[in-house]
């Protein structure tokens, strides 16, 4: 079965645990079960992980390469500075899709931009965590086809 990785940048481990006035009350537990159990549906398999540190999460999208067929990726800060996470994910061949859970449009301008969106198939954001089930709902269209 195609396999779909999760990735998570700083401070996301964070989850449910503070500001869940932006962030929400679900931890990254959750998510994943959640996407696990819809990318069944979709005849998919799904690991969901998250890194502190941007080498890590490089590592993990050249992992991908040989063993995953799409990239669901939030890098949370990284998403506004990295470079090398857009390099690195032009180098991966297979869907890429960018989920943010706020609105990163109606919060600080530094937030407005995102390097990763140079190289993904879509964004999500402002749907608070659902939006990993949206973009595992979009990958299984995506890899339907
Ligand atoms: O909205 C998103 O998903 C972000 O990627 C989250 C990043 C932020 O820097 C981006 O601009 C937008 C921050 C992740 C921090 O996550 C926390 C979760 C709960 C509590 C504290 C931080």
């Amino acid at each position: 079965m195609p396999h779909i990785t999760i990735l998570n940048g700083p401070n996301l481990n964070l989850l449910g645990q503070r500001q869940p006035e932006i962030y929400g009350h679900d931890t990254l537990d959750d998510v994943a079960k959640r996407c696990d159990s819809l990318a069944t549906t979709f005849g998919l398999t799904s690991d969901l992980r998250q890194s502190n540190h941007e080498g890590q999460i490089i590592d993990w999208i050249h992992d991908a390469r040989q063993n995953a067929a799409g990239i669901i990726i939030n890098p949370g800060a990284l998403t506004h500075t990295s470079i090398a996470i857009l390099d690195a994910l032009n180098a991966f061949v297979g869907p890429v899709l960018e989920v943010h859970i706020s609105n990163i449009h109606k919060r600080e301008s530094f937030r407005h931009h995102s390097y990763v969106s140079m190289r993904a198939d879509g964004v999500i954001a402002g749907f608070g965590v659902e939006g990993y089930e949206l973009a595992m709902r979009r990958m299984g269209a995506l890899l339907a086809k």
